[in-house]
């Protein structure tokens, strides 16, 4: 095997989030009178909540304390939560559960390596609760992707030198962090066209060959 183990990035990798995310923000900009829209929705993939935030009070001009933003977090976290709740094991495709599984039985370790401070509740929706063998995300960093702490941290977790696992990512941000740890990287969907990543898949299942080479 190419590598021991696997970091997978969680949304928008193994499963598709980010919608959840456009909805819950646009509510809150159209609140707040702000232009929002998917283009700006593309820069907030593997950002943390707070620095998410920042990037789309860029387009307001009034003046908003600390307070206030927490305020607005939280609320369009609440509101984001609503949608998680309603997710179910059908959220997790039979191509990333058979590729999961797969990787598994060669004896290639897994873990999660995600922004997302709501990581636990959305691996319990899709039926992967228990699941990976080390869960590295945004309520175990204090410096989120591009900072390559959260990928350094799960592969602590399981014992092993970067050189050793490969991150899969769907954003710029994750790709940045895993170069920057010295992971090498497999780049999915919209990081896919970058061209900074080791590999770019066409396909989830198209890491198998990587791992197996
Ligand atoms: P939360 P990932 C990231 O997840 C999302 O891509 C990003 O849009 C989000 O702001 C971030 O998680 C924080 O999420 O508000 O749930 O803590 O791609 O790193 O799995
Ligand atoms: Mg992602």
């Amino acid at each position: 095997m190419k590598y021991k183990a696997v970091i997978f990035d969680l949304d928008g990798v193994i499963c598709f989030t980010d919608h959840y995310h456009y909805l819950a923000w646009k509510q809150l900009a159209d609140k707040l009178g702000v232009p929002f829209d998917e283009t700006i929705n593309d820069r907030l993939r593997g950002v943390s909540r707070m620095e998410s935030l920042d990037i789309i009070l860029e387009k307001s001009s009034i003046s908003i304390s600390s307070e206030q933003k927490l305020e607005m977090a939280e609320n369009k976290n609440n509101l984001y939560r609503e949608f998680l709740y309603k997710m179910s094991s059908k959220d997790l495709t039979e191509e990333v559960s058979r590729t999961l599984h797969s990787l598994r039985d060669k004896k290639c370790l897994l873990a999660i390596g995600s922004s997302s401070k709501n990581t636990p509740l959305i691996l319990e929706r899709i039926g992967l609760d228990g699941f990976f063998d080390a869960i590295s995300d945004g309520n175990s960093i204090a410096r989120s992707k591009p900072d390559p702490e959260v990928f350094l941290n799960a592969a602590g977790i399981l014992g092993l030198s970067p050189s050793d696992c490969l991150v899969v990512e769907d954003a710029g941000a994750g790709i940045e962090a895993a170069i920057a740890g010295g992971f090498d990287s497999a780049a999915i969907g919209a990081a896919a066209s970058l061209g900074r990543a080791t590999y770019n898949l066409n396909r989830f299942d198209d890491l198998l060959k990587i791992v197996e080479a």
